[in-house]
Formats: structure tokens, C-alpha cells, sequence
């Protein structure tokens, strides 16, 4: 669908939601991943709901339809003129037949595709705003060939002319923008078409509904159109029932929390189930092997995404976070997206960490950041999730699994091994070192997180390590769950969860907290380079560089934050360790890591909090609190508060406030800006980068919940 409010002297095409456009609030209030939704867009005067419900039934995925309600809101909209623009395209395969009714009126299409077999396709007289009363429309339509659906909304805009006239009979006459004649887009011709495209138009006055149908060639007896009554008492039937579920997996009604809240909730899980996608194409790899960046194989990824408008692609790392919320919703559905993902490693057992499948996913994703590089990892977090869903997961599905999981936890240990036996490094840091305040790490996924000032083949980088505990003891308990060998697994999980060990390799006693190791000075700094100009020039504009005041040596990076805390993050610390008090100490403690908003992700008093790494890069894991992080603190205060040990109490104390403290603001934030958002601020809580981004802002939910 697209829309338009035919008010403006230009067209405004709406087809995608860009950050840009400053829509006040959009996204899914109820979605249950499979059969229904329900979506509310709040466009500047301009109210759009939007509702689906699918009927399963036959070989190619059941019937479904479509209703789009739209209502004015706020001053100045009353009865104002909008389109919808409903559309079917083609990508790469299959046929469409265009079916006409009056000339101007595309009443249906009829088609053929691989995925779907045989298909109708309806577009169905509009109604007032509830019921079945006629309301007078006018109607245009389009039929176009695209270079493919990544340009679907120029071919569109191109096609628009405001020659179009509404005239009701006995109302007023207005001019509105309807799409016309298509002559191709510019510098297109030799790519030729991917796309068939068949549009339809309907201009109406507010408020209105409109509805879509499509019934699929292989459901036989089908009692009726869904459509209608029918379709309100399929829609409300499942409303009732997504209730019903939300709070029996999630109890918290039970829990005290105000309806206002668990609406909250409920959107959150919901943007999560309704951002999810299926995407097929190739990678673009560098790998050793090849001078240039290849096309991977073609191959297919169902995913959940962290930002459906913004990241609408798949990140390795992001999912883990996400199939721990999903794996309670419905662990079937995490349990298919998981064998995506691991159906997309190559034959050395590495997985891309970027899925930028195709050209409707690059078109969204700036050149420099396209190409994935077969030699960097990003955190294994797929196995939270197989923790999670081990245990109730069918024999058959483990045992196709580990055979892909045995490769994939290989890879890491052979190719992101450390210096010394049981410690690990990151491949792939940013090189050019002297461009940056501190080189950064995107395969940590904490990207600008500081590091060693100096990248070198010495380092060790706690959080992989710990990492790789989790995957070994997951290892271990899925081998003995099949059977198999699991004593490798379990010895790398004693090697890397002893307490002894991890302190030798990375406790920082003169710093107080744990942390990784390399060469490293600490007294870096960005400052303008000096330029001189050459004779009768003018010198260019001077960019800042780094300065060393003190050569690097191999020692502990100071740099207490997230990466400090992983050993307790990952509960790899006995609940009687020496180290607790100290780690819980920083992390309640307002000079380092304590906000009221959560935890945040650089402590104050570290040399690079909030500090820029280059003149165009301001601080990202350099202070901000980040919701999927919180998410194991709070997780990890549970599970200390639950052991015997000396800290008991205070981790039971921490939790508590933490997890309040991590619900009000979320909360806040939603109710006040409309949206989630990719991370908060440390001094106001305010959401901050990129919105709406639901990723693992949603997994507020299990923290409500108390699920862990
Ligand atoms: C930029 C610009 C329209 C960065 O959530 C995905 C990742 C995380 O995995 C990672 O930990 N985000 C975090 O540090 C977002 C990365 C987006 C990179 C692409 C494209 C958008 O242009």
C-alpha cells in the first residue's frame, strides 16, 4: 500500500515510513506473528488503521485480507481528500492479469507465482468508516514494468499527474494528484524489468474504509469472502485470543501492571512479530580467496529485524536477543528463524554478520557497510536462544542442527582464537588506527566500545571469551541431549568458566575490574592536524587525527563498562567470587555505570565516555544505555539473588531497582515519543538513535514478565 493526503500543492507519496517524514507514532498495537495485526499510523492529520487476518487453508498458505480504516485526527482534517494506492507486484517470476471494471477501475487481479500457485486478488468497494454504506470514490490505475521492487515508489512518482478531478455528485470539486502515464525511469532501460506492476488508486473524502481481499487457488470450500462482517468477527475473535495468550505467556495482568502498560507490552512483542520478514538474494563477500568482493550463493533468511523501517535486514547478533522474546511467544516460529540462520553459513562455518540480501535490501544500506568479510565473527548469541528453547525443542530438529552448530562453534574457535590457550580476539578492528580515537570493533557489536589503542595480534578480548563459554556449555547440553560426544564441550566450558583462570587472564587488580588485554596506551586524544598549504593554495580544511602522548604498551585496558562486566553478564562468576562486590559495587555506583534509567554502557570516569572517535563519528557504546545488555544484567541480578552466597541480598536489592528502573523508562519513552528507539540516554533517558526500533528494546517484555 501507499498513500497520499491530497491536500499539498505537491505530491507527497507515502510508501515506506522514513525517520525523515516525522510521523508522530506508527506501528503494530497487536500482532500474533502468524494469522492477525492490527497497525495504527499517525501521519500529520491523519489517522490510517490497518488490519490483516489470514485464513489458513490449502497448499500455498491460506487466504487472507486486508481492511485499511482512515479517519482525520486533529484540527483541519475533517472531511479531507486522501488516496490509497493498493498495488501487486511481480519479482522476477510469476504473471498478472490486470481485471478492469469501468474503464478506470482495477477491480481485481488474478495470478500466478511460484510461492503462491494460483491467486485472486481483490480490491473491493469502499465503505464509510464502519459498515457496509457506499461512499463515492474516484479511481485510477497503473499498470508498469520496474528494474525491480526497490523502485517501485519512483515508478509511482514519476507516473503522477494532478490533471485528475474529484467531483462527488452535488459536492465540492477538487484537484488531486492520480497516477497517469509511465515513460520509464531515467538510466533504467538496460536493466530491464524484474517487476510487473498493477496498481490501484481509490480518492476518497474521510473517513473511509476500504478492503482487500486475497483467496488463494488451492482453498477449496471456502464458506465466504472474508470480507465485511465476516472479516470484523474473524478480527475480533482474534483480538480476544491474542489477549488470552499475551497473558498467559506473559501474566502481566497477574503482575499488577496497568492495562496502559501491558498495551505497551503488547505493542512491543507485536512490532517484533510484525517486523519480521522473508528475504532471499546474495550476499556480497570478501573472503581470502578472491581478489574482490563475490555474490554469495543465493539463499533465504525469515528473520526478525531490529528496525523494520530503518535496519529492515537481518543481524547476526540482534537475533539471538530477539528469539529469547519470540522463543516464549511461539518457539516454533524462533525455532525456523534459527535454521535460517544457520542455513546461511558456508562450508568453513562462517556466518555473515550482516544479512543485505538482494537489491531491495541494499538499496537501504549505504556502500561502505555492504561487503561482509569472511574472516569477522559477531557474538554467537543464537545460543541464548537454543538455551532457552533446548529443552521442549523435538529431537529430529536438534539433530539437524548440530551438525551446522558443531561447524559454526568451530569456526569461532579456530578462527578467533587468542594469543595464549582459552582467550580470544575479535578479527576484523578497523585498521588506520591513527584516524580514530580508538580503532573500533563492529564485530563485537559494541562497535566504538574501547579497546586496545592499538590493534595487534596480542590482544585478548573478554566479552568473545565469554561468549564462548556460553556456547560450549550449550554445546555440552545439546550433545548430551543427542548423545553425542559432549565431553569437548564440556572441558571448554570447565576451562572457561574457571574462576582461577579467567582471573590470571583477566582480572585488572590495579584497575578493579576485569577487562581486556593488548597494547594499548591511555593517553590518546583527537586534535586538528596542522596543514600547510601549498605556495598560492588554500590550504585544505584540517581534519582531526589522533595523537599518542604515551607509547603503548602491552597491559589491561581501562575501560570499565559492558565489556567489565560480561563474566557476571554471562554468570560465569561463582556467587561466592571475590570479584562480585567489586563488579555489583561499579555497576550500583552513579560515578560509573548506575543511571536512573538503566545501566549505561561506558562508566563516567572513563578516559573516552561520550567521547566522539572522529569528527564524524559521536560516542555509540560510549556511554548510552542499551536495552539488550540490560536485559543479562537484570537477567544475571536474578540468578545471583536466587544463589547461596555472600552477595545474595544485594543482588536481590540490584535487581529490583534495576529492573523498575528499566520498565519506567521504556515505558516513558514510549508513551511520550511514540516509539522504542535503538538506545537511551545515560543523563535523561530519552530514546536516541535510530526509531522505530523494536529490536531488542522489546525484550522490556521478559522483564516485566520476569522470564529469564
Ligand atoms: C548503517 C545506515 C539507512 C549497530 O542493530 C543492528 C546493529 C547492531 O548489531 C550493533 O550492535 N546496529 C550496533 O552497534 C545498527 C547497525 C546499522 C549499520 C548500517 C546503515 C542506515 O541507512
Amino acid at each position: 500500500m501507499m498513500w497520499m493526503q491530497q491536500r499539498e500543492a505537491e505530491a507527497r507519496l507515502r510508501h515506506t515510513c522514513e525517520q525523515g517524514d516525522g510521523l508522530s507514532r506508527y506501528g503494530w498495537l497487536q500482532h500474533d506473528g502468524e494469522n492477525f495485526g492490527v497497525q495504527d499510523i499517525h501521519d500529520h492529520g491523519l489517522l490510517l488503521r490497518t488490519e490483516f487476518v489470514k485464513r489458513p487453508g490449502g497448499e500455498h498458505g491460506g487466504d487472507w485480507s486486508w481492511r485499511v480504516t482512515a479517519r482525520p485526527e486533529g484540527a483541519g482534517t475533517q472531511a479531507s481528500l486522501i488516496s490509497l494506492f493498493f498495488y501487486v507486484a511481480t519479482d522476477g517470476q510469476g504473471t498478472l492479469q490486470p481485471h478492469m471494471e469501468d474503464k478506470t477501475r482495477l477491480a481485481s487481479v488474478t495470478g500466478t507465482t511460484e510461492e503462491l500457485g494460483h491467486f485472486k486478488i481483490s480490491f473491493l468497494k469502499p465503505t464509510a468508516e464502519s459498515g457496509t454504506a457506499p461512499k463515492y470514490a474516484s479511481y485510477n490505475y497503473l499498470q508498469a514494468v520496474s528494474p525491480g521492487l526497490h523502485r517501485l515508489t519512483d515508478v509511482v512518482k514519476s507516473s503522477l499527474s494532478n490533471r485528475f478531478v474529484f467531483a462527488p455528485p452535488g459536492g465540492a470539486r477538487q484537484r488531486f494528484f492520480a497516477v497517469d502515464t509511465f515513460r520509464g525511469l531515467p538510466g533504467t532501460a538496460e536493466q530491464g524489468p524484474r517487476s510487473h506492476l498493477l496498481l490501484h488508486q481509490v480518492t476518497l473524502r474521510l473517513p473511509c474504509r476500504v478492503e482487500v481481499t486475497f483467496e488463494s487457488g488451492s482453498v477449496a470450500g471456502r464458506p465466504g469472502p472474508l470480507a465485511g462482517p465476516a472479516l470484523t468477527e474473524e478480527l475480533a475473535g482474534h483480538v480476544a485470543a491474542f489477549e488470552r495468550r499475551f497473558e498467559e505467556t506473559f501474566s502481566l495482568g497477574r503482575k499488577g501492571f496497568a492495562p496502559a502498560q501491558q498495551r505497551f507490552a503488547q505493542a512491543a512483542l507485536s512490532n517484533m512479530l510484525g517486523g519480521m520478514g522473508y528475504f532471499h538474494g546474495r550476499s556480497i563477500v570478501q573472503s581470502a580467496h578472491t581478489e574482490q568482493p563475490v555474490p554469495y550463493p543465493e539463499g533465504s533468511l525469515f528473520t526478525a529485524v531490529p528496525s523494520r523501517s530503518f535496519f529492515p535486514r537481518g543481524f547476526l547478533w540482534d537475533e539471538g536477543f530477539h528469539q529469547l522474546l519470540l522463543a516464549r511467544w511461539d518457539p516454533a516460529l524462533s525455532r525456523e528463524v534459527i535454521a535460517h540462520w544457520l542455513d546461511l553459513m558456508n562450508a568453513e562455518g562462517w556466518i555473515p554478520r550482516e544479512q543485505i540480501l538482494d537489491d531491495e535490501a541494499r538499496a537501504k544500506v549505504p556502500p561502505e557497510f555492504v561487503v561482509q568479510h569472511s574472516e569477522n565473527a559477531n557474538p554467537p548469541t543464537l545460543f541464548l536462544a537454543l538455551q532457552q528453547l533446548l529443552g521442549a525443542a523435538p529431537l529430529p530438529y536438534l539433530q539437524r542442527l548440530f551438525p551446522r552448530l558443531r561447524t559454526w562453534y568451530d569456526w569461532y574457535n579456530t578462527t578467533q582464537a587468542g594469543p595464549l590457550p582459552y582467550t580470544f580476539r575479535w578479527r576484523g578492528r578497523d585498521r588506520d588506527p591513527e584516524l580514530f580515537l580508538n580503532p573500533k570493533t563492529l564485530t563485537s557489536g559494541l562497535d566504538d566500545y574501547p579497546r586496545a589503542s592499538h590493534p595487534s595480534a596480542d590482544e585478548r578480548h573478554l566479552d568473545l571469551r565469554c561468549w564462548m563459554a556460553l556456547a560450549s556449555a550449550v554445546m555440552g547440553d545439546m550433545a548430551e541431549r543427542l548423545g553425542e560426544p559432549a565431553e569437548p564441550y564440556r572441558h571448554m566450558q570447565r576451562e572457561l568458566s574457571d574462576n582461577g583462570l579467567l582471573d590470571r587472564l583477566h582480572w585488572a587488580e590495579h584497575l578493579g575490574m576485569f577487562a581486556d588485554y593488548g597494547n594499548h596506551s591511555q593517553a590518546v586524544g583527537l586534535e586538528r592536524e596542522k596543514v600547510r598549504a601549498a605556495p598560492g593554495q588554500v590550504p585544505p580544511a584540517p581534519r582531526l587525527v589522533r595523537v599518542v602522548r604515551k607509547a603503548p604498551e602491552l597491559q589491561f585496558v581501562g575501560a570499565l563498562g559492558y565489556v567489565s562486566l560480561f563474566p557476571f553478564l554471562l554468570q560465569l562468576l561463582r556467587p561466592d567470587s571475590p570479584r562480585l562486590p567489586r563488579v555489583l559495587a561499579a555497576l550500583r555506583s552513579e560515578q560509573h555505570l548506575w543511571t536512573p534509567y538503566g545501566l549505561r554502557s561506558l562508566s563516567r570516569a572513563s578516559p573516552l565516555y561520550m567521547r566522539r572517535n572522529t569528527e564524524h563519528d559521536p560516542p555509540y557504546w560510549r556511554g548510552p544505555v542499551w536495552v539488550n545488555i540490560n536485559y543479562l544484567a537484570v537477567r544475571a541480578l536474578h540468578h545471583y539473588s536466587g544463589r547461596e552466597g555472600p552477595h545474595r541480598e544485594q543482588a536481590a536489592q540490584l535487581y529490583r531497582e534495576l529492573r523498575a528502573n528499566l520498565i519506567a523508562n521504556l515505558y516513558r519513552q514510549y508513551a511520550a515519543s511514540g516509539y522504542l528507539w535503538e538506545q537511551y540516554s545515560d543523563s535523561t533517558g530519552k530514546g536516541q538513535g535510530c526509531y522505530p526500533f523494536t529490536g531488542w528494546s522489546a525484550l522490556v517484555v521478559l522483564v516485566m514478565a520476569e522470564e529469564y
